[in-house]
């Protein structure tokens, strides 16, 4: 009967739990009683009983939680929390191997994205598709004609990831995905040359991760004029297409002005990459010619500090007018600093590091596709011991971010869902979740450096705060959870007439802004969320914010307690 349904006011991860993890639920209401028990699926019994405890949140104080903790247990099997006078909670798993299904599929979510491919039946199930955007004749925009390449003239740049919801290709945000992309693989090697997730490359000799990673790859790296080094910002239609299929989505697709940012976070991502691919002796070649690439972009970038992506001003003087995403940033001394850390990685040439800040200055900020510098510092924190040269900034580094780390700790104590995503209504920007993911990231780079559980626990408290234990209720990837989103703004997910969404994609996540207007239940920072396609500003879904919840689950999962 439908007192049977479980309640949404228990919010919980809705995925699971690896049997040493903390596990804790968050309830929005209560009855007389502080008693919880939690009750095993197969027997029907309960295993535990606790005490809910109010939750004292700082940021939403007049929203009363409180918080059920059942860490203590540990066995693996399926069960839920019953409370008197509330009602019982999705179900919990808590397994050796929770996520492993998830993180398939969040990988997967990238080969769900790719362009100029017909999706076959077999990889891609129900989803499959025709081919679209095959951009083997893509035009030089007006913005970015020169010399040799003047407006109009055609240039083949296939391959590569739809950014979001809608079908262009932006080397900005590409950028941050590699990098985050390529991390993981750095930092969990071992796992990730086994791990394998039913592409079409999985049977070759590279390891899945580095496949996927290289259909993008090969679309970037026809993003460069090969005649000076610039690279073109973006590859895109000149307006938005509409809600349809790949392949109905036929508009002239251009390569629009070279950017500064651009030559940057290219420089950094292919430089990365040649490190990453090059003891892979069917890369070996090629590794050599990304490195060229990454330096090519990387003196282009010296002889053109400035080029802005300014896209009204760009539309004031060129036609035709491009109306898409702008990725447009005019801060770029963290495109620097991380374009610089890869390339010294790389050569060890000291001329890069004069574009990093002395260590007395350095600061943490969470990455972002407009905030990059931290990208480069993991980088260095990764391979820091090969160069004792760099002793005073690796120290400098490792330090901001204990600090952080700690701060976090004690922050999230004051959160109303018990995680470090809350902690501050600043956080709840145009695709939150990506923060809240990359301050997992953060706080699994400062797991690896200094070894403390407190980091990792935090690290997958933002998990469950992705997977349900929030303030909407949602566990935010699509396909996956009790409660899930169905209308993400996608366009493939849209129009393909099946039912559920592509699997496997993260969705924006809360945003006050509310920029697209759309019907939203509230407009707390935190319940700024709805699952409805109108909803590009908190339900698409975008490359930028599936690649740190692909590194947060590869992490745990490789990691594996
Ligand atoms: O993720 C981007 C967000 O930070 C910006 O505030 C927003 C408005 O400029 O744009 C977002 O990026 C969108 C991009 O411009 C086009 N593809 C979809 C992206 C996600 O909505």
């Amino acid at each position: 009967g439908p007192s049977d349904e479980p309640t949404p006011v228990i919010r919980l991860n809705q995925i699971g739990h690896y049997p040493a993890s903390e596990k804790v639920a968050i309830v929005m209401k209560k009855a007389e009683s502080d008693a919880f028990h939690v009750v095993s699926k197969e027997t029907g019994n309960p295993v535990f009983e606790g005490n809910l405890v109010k939750v004292t949140s700082s940021t939403v104080p007049e929203r009363e939680t409180w918080k059920a903790d059942f860490s203590s247990v540990t066995a693996p099997g399926m069960y839920h929390i019953q409370i008197d006078g509330v009602g019982s909670s999705h179900p919990i798993m808590i397994s050796e191997s929770p996520y492993d299904g998830l993180l398939s599929a969040v990988l997967k979510g990238f080969y769900f994205q790719r362009a100029s491919t017909a999706l076959d039946s077999a990889v891609a199930g129900k989803w499959a598709r025709a081919a679209g955007h095959p951009d083997d004749q893509v035009y030089v925009h007006a913005s970015a004609a020169s010399p040799t390449r003047p407006a109009e003239t055609v240039i083949a740049a296939p391959k590569g990831w739809y950014d979001a919801g809608d079908y262009n290709k932006y080397i900005v945000n590409s950028g941050i995905s590699m990098g985050t992309m390529l991390s993981l693989y750095e930092d969990f090697p071992d796992y990730f040359s086994k791990s394998s997730w039913d592409i079409p490359e999985s049977s070759n000799a590279l390891p899945d991760l580095l496949d996927e990673i290289l259909w993008n790859l090969d679309w970037m790296a026809e993003m460069q004029d090969p005649e000076d080094g610039g690279v073109y910002h973006k590859l895109t239609t000149a307006k938005f297409a509409g809600m349809v299929m790949p392949e109905k989505a036929t508009a002239k697709r251009y390569v629009v002005q070279k950017s500064t940012a651009a030559a940057l976070d290219f420089a950094a991502v292919m430089a990365q990459a040649a490190r990453v691919m090059k003891d892979f002796p069917v890369l070996e070649k090629r590794s050599k010619e990304w490195q060229a690439q990454a330096e090519a972009a990387w003196t282009w970038a010296m002889a053109n500090p400035h080029q802005l992506y300014e896209q009204e001003k760009m539309n004031e003087q060129h036609d035709p007018d491009i109306t898409t995403g702008a990725y447009g940033d005019s801060q770029l001394q963290d495109e620097w600093i991380w374009a610089a850390c890869e390339l010294y990685l790389n050569t060890g040439e000291e001329r890069y590091l004069e574009k990093l800040p002395d260590a007395s200055a350095i600061s943490f900020t969470v990455p972002s596709w407009s905030n990059v510098a931290w990208l480069g510092y993991y980088s260095l924190l990764r391979h820091a011991d090969k160069k004792t040269s760099l002793a005073p900034l690796v120290t400098a580094l490792t330090g901001t971010l204990e600090a952080v780390g700690d701060e976090w700790l004690t922050q999230m104590e004051g959160t109303a869902f018990h995680s470090v995503m809350g902690k501050d209504p600043k956080d709840f920007v145009w695709g939150s979740n990506a923060v809240a993911a990359n301050q997992g990231v953060a706080l699994i780079q400062l797991y690896k450096l200094k070894g403390q559980s407190a980091h990792l626990s935090a690290a997958k408290a933002n998990l469950d705060y992705l997977l349900g234990r929030n303030a909407t209720g949602y566990c935010f990837v699509t396909g996956f959870g009790a409660q899930s989103p169905m209308h993400p703004h996608h366009r493939i997910s849209e129009a393909d007439g099946v039912k559920e969404p592509i699997p496997g994609l993260l969705v924006g996540g809360p945003n006050p802004g509310q920029q697209d207007g759309c019907n939203y239940p509230s407009g707390v920072f935190d319940e700024s969320y709805v699952d409805h396609v109108c909803s590009y500003a908190s339900n698409e879904i975008t490359i930028n914010w599936n690649a740190p919840m692909a590194y947060l689950i590869g992490a745990m999962v490789a990691m594996e307690p």
